[in-house]
């Protein structure tokens, strides 16, 4: 065993930072808590009168923004004010006063800058120049767009192999640059387009494209308003989409069942109020947002989800009705199969992998069973694991026996990240395109495209740190800190000969550069984006594959920026002098951009028309007319085995998650509100009696290791310990800071997903050298 890395994560000093506390939080979610804290969040970003003002502007039918703070779909009747807390502070957050100018980079070098706090950083506010990297200086200094242009595409044209280039996106991108973006990496003979949807729904996507030849959910907002029965696994409604918990109180209130399934019981699994909710508001008036809680080990989501499946076979012994068999022997392909799988897999082997009781087990399936319509909703407690793709799968595989799928309030349903991480994907960011949508591109846009696959994030990553890729750019988002293994991560971007980065804010990914750099400023979503033809507006797609058009109306942080189309049509320009493609002329008028993709993407006939109605429009899910696109041209059931999730020899299976106040790598304070934590982000929760095995009381400070699948290990030190209702073996703790321990090389072989969910770690008492 190597021990790779022993990067000290400073705890800080007493002084500068105030003591960390805990208060278990009793209260329902959202509510005058929300309030409270995004009154506080305007007063510390000074936005008190334009933040609310913007809000009134976003998501609204025909006009505004979409919210950048998440991918949850707008209430489709389109008439209420739909806002959270952590919506507010996203366009809080874009819109801030501060600026990052020449002067501010003059003044600080990148050694200097390099020691600063991600908080920090980000807090100087909106960059508001094009810079590049002056090694004589150790500073970034101001560059013309026309020279950053030039710069992109000489190192472009210089390359070798066009696969020397790997272009990120972060899922914030509007389906418009988007098109753009991928179009560009196309022409220049690449599909290396990694993109945070590697780290996020990949095993979703290829699950359910392998299950129902469509790798989106099917249920959308009306069927939540109407279904029976949710089914919520590894989700944090409260704090990373609040606006689910509206749909999760009226659901209540109507009666429906509703089942959370996570090893924590969130604060969005309990009850709520909801702040647009102005009567429930004044009275303090709760509603309960769960009607049954199971906290299954870290990983255990399989084995619960296969002892459903068991028991609703039983059920079936006595009960015809428990499964739908006229929609099994239609629709679906491999049932048999999976019924014997079912029949042979033991309840001890249930139990154990679940860390579930059969007769918890068997609760939930009677809710299952006695629903006539459910819905299966997830995020990344699902999907950042070794067998992610098969417990979307399982999940796939339960909705089927029921029949809950294609028909009105029942489906699959996952919730997506970032706001426009699932159009991103529609519109071709994908490294391993289909024949099928490259001929099109082909056809329709008059370019040779490559036909093998590309490389995704850890692919991308490594490739760098071999020194195969020389050029990085990363469209929006923090490759440096987001990304796995973030010594290794870092090593590999200072290897590239050039980095490239469009970004609103200041971040560690400018810090961690390449030989040459670059920041390249864009408009954020709330700004107005004007071209030659006027004001133009770009689309985005929910998670609920409604497409729909946003607006911003504030006038930009900065006259020297320029829309991320513009950006990408500048490098494009400079990289492919010769090229065919009207970049300039697609600029002046997205329209323009939209009548090109109405003709190589599935579902966006008439795009333009269609995208200005009222409430946009939903892209055609085959599946949710029951037409599978697999090879069977059924719903294809899948048998996996399931597989030994069970932490031994004193390990830990660590989740890493996010803060109630953060938005990724984006941190807005050290509190956690919902999760009663303040000034204290580096922390492990744990079960009591493994704290106890450890001889750790609350806040004692700890060292964490973690051992990767080649045995290499990565520490963390001086992490505190805070015991939390989390089922023996598993612990949490946030990220980025706890990237550090997910090794690179430990990514699924099912969806090539970072195990970010799924680490190994042993804990012990800081400076003890006692294994456990
Ligand atoms: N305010 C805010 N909103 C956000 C974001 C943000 O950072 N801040 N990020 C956005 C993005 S990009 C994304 S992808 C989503 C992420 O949304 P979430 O998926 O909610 O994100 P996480 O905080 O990573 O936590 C996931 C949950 O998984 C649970 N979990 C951990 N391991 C397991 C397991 O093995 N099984 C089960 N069933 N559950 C498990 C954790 O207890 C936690 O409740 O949110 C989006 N929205
Ligand atoms: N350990 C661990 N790691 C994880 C995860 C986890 O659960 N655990 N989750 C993973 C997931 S799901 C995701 S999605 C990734 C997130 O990865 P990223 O998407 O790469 O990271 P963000 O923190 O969302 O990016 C924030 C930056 O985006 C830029 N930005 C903001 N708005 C705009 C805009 O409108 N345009 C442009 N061009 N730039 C903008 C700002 O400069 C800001 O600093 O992290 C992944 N990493
Ligand atoms: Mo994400």
């Amino acid at each position: 065993m190597t021990d790779q890395d022993t990067s000290k994560q400073s705890t800080g000093d007493a002084e500068a930072h105030p003591s960390p506390e805990y208060h278990p939080y009793h209260h329902p979610a959202a509510g005058w808590g929300a309030a409270r804290s995004v009154s506080q969040f305007l007063l510390r970003e000074r936005e008190f009168v334009e933040g609310p003002r913007a809000i009134q502007k976003m998501n609204h039918e025909g006009e505004g923004f979409d919210c950048p703070g998440c991918a949850w779909p707008d209430d489709l009747k389109g008439l209420r004010l739909d806002i959270c807390e952590n919506g507010i502070k996203h366009v809080t957050w874009e819109m801030t006063h501060k600026r990052v100018g020449p002067a501010f980079f003059a003044a600080h070098t990148v050694s200097e800058l390099s020691t600063w706090s991600d908080a920090e950083l980000e807090d100087q506010g909106r960059l508001t120049h094009p810079m590049t990297y002056e090694a004589t200086s150790d500073t970034y200094v101001p560059i013309s767009w026309q020279d950053a242009f030039a710069l992109v595409g000489q190192r472009l044209r210089e390359l070798d192999d066009p696969n020397q280039a790997a272009y990120y996106t972060s899922g914030r991108l509007g389906n418009e640059a988007t098109f753009l973006y991928q179009l560009m990496a196309r022409e220049l003979g690449t599909n290396n387009l990694p993109d945070c949807s590697n780290m996020c729904h990949e095993a979703s996507g290829r699950a359910l494209q392998a299950a129902l030849g469509t790798g989106k959910g099917t249920a959308d907002l009306k069927d939540w308003e109407v279904t029976d029965a949710l089914f919520i696994l590894g989700v944090n409604a409260a704090s990373n989409a609040p606006r689910m918990l509206t749909a999760l109180t009226e659901a209540h209130k109507r009666g429906a069942q509703i089942v959370h399934i996570n090893p924590i019981v969130e604060a969005g699994a309990r009850r709520a109020i909801i702040p647009h909710d102005f009567v429930d508001m004044a009275l303090f008036r709760a509603t309960r947002t769960s009607t049954l809680n199971l906290q299954p080990r870290i990983g255990g989501d399989m084995a619960l989800l296969r002892g459903m499946a068991k028991a609703v076979f039983a059920e079936a012994e006595t009960d015809p009705k428990a499964l739908d068999r006229e929609f099994i022997e239609r629709h679906t392909a491999g049932f048999e199969a999976y019924q014997a799988l079912c029949e042979s897999t033991p309840w001890e082997e249930i139990e154990r992998q679940s860390g579930i009781s059969r007769a918890k087990i068997q609760k939930a399936a009677r809710v299952y069973c006695e629903a006539d319509r459910s819905i299966f909703s997830w995020c990344l407690g699902i999907t950042q694991h070794e067998h992610g793709v098969d417990t979307v799968r399982e999940i796939v595989n339960l909705l089927l026996l029921r029949g809950n799928l294609g028909r009105e309030g029942a489906g699959p349903s996952p919730v997506r990240g970032h706001s426009n991480v699932q159009g991103n994907r529609t519109c071709g960011i994908d490294h391993r395109p289909s024949p099928d949508f490259l001929a099109r591109l082909a056809a329709v846009c008059g370019i040779d495209p490559p036909q093998e696959h590309g490389l995704d994030t850890v692919r991308a990553i490594e490739a760098m740190h071999r020194g195969q890729v020389k050029v990085f750019v990363g469209m929006g988002g923090n490759f440096a800190l987001a990304a796995p293994d973030t010594p290794y991560t870092a090593e590999a971007l200072r290897q590239c000969d050039l980095t490239v980065h469009v970004s609103t804010k200041l971040n560690r990914s400018h810090l961690v550069h390449g030989r040459q750099a670059l920041i390249l400023p864009c408009l954020g979503r709330t700004e107005k984006d004007v071209q030659r033809a006027g004001l133009q507006s770009t689309s985005v797609e929910d998670s609920m594959s409604m497409v729909h058009l946003s607006v911003g109306m504030k006038r930009p942080a900065s006259p020297h920026l320029l829309s991320e189309p513009a950006i990408i049509a500048g490098m494009a320009r400079a990289a492919l002098p010769d090229s065919t493609t009207p970049w300039e002329w697609y600029v002046e008028d997205y329209d323009r951009i939209r009548d090109t993709m109405a003709k190589v993407l599935d579902g966006f006939e008439d795009f333009n028309r269609r995208v200005r109605l009222p409430l946009g429009f939903r892209i055609r899910q085959p599946a949710r007319e029951l037409v599978f696109l697999t090879p069977s041209q059924r719903a294809e059931f899948s048998t996996a085995e399931l597989t030994d999730v069970v932490p031994v020899n004193g390990t830990l299976k660590l989740g890493t998650m996010r803060s109630h106040d953060q938005w990724n790598t984006s941190i807005y304070s050290d509190n956690d509100r919902y999760r009663g934590i303040k000034n204290l982000r580096t922390l492990i929760f744990m079960n009591a009696d493994d704290m106890r095995e450890r001889g750790l009381k609350l806040f004692d400070e700890v060292d964490i290791t973690s051992t990767a699948k080649d045995g290499t290990t990565r520490s963390v030190y001086g992490y505190k310990a805070v015991p939390y209702g989390i089922p023996r073996g598993c612990a949490a703790g946030y990220m980025p800071e706890m990237n550090v321990l997910c090794a690179i090389g430990d990514y699924s072989t099912q969806s090539d997903q970072p195990l970010m969910k799924n680490v190994t770690i042993m804990v012990r008492p800081s400076g003890s050298a006692s294994t456990i």
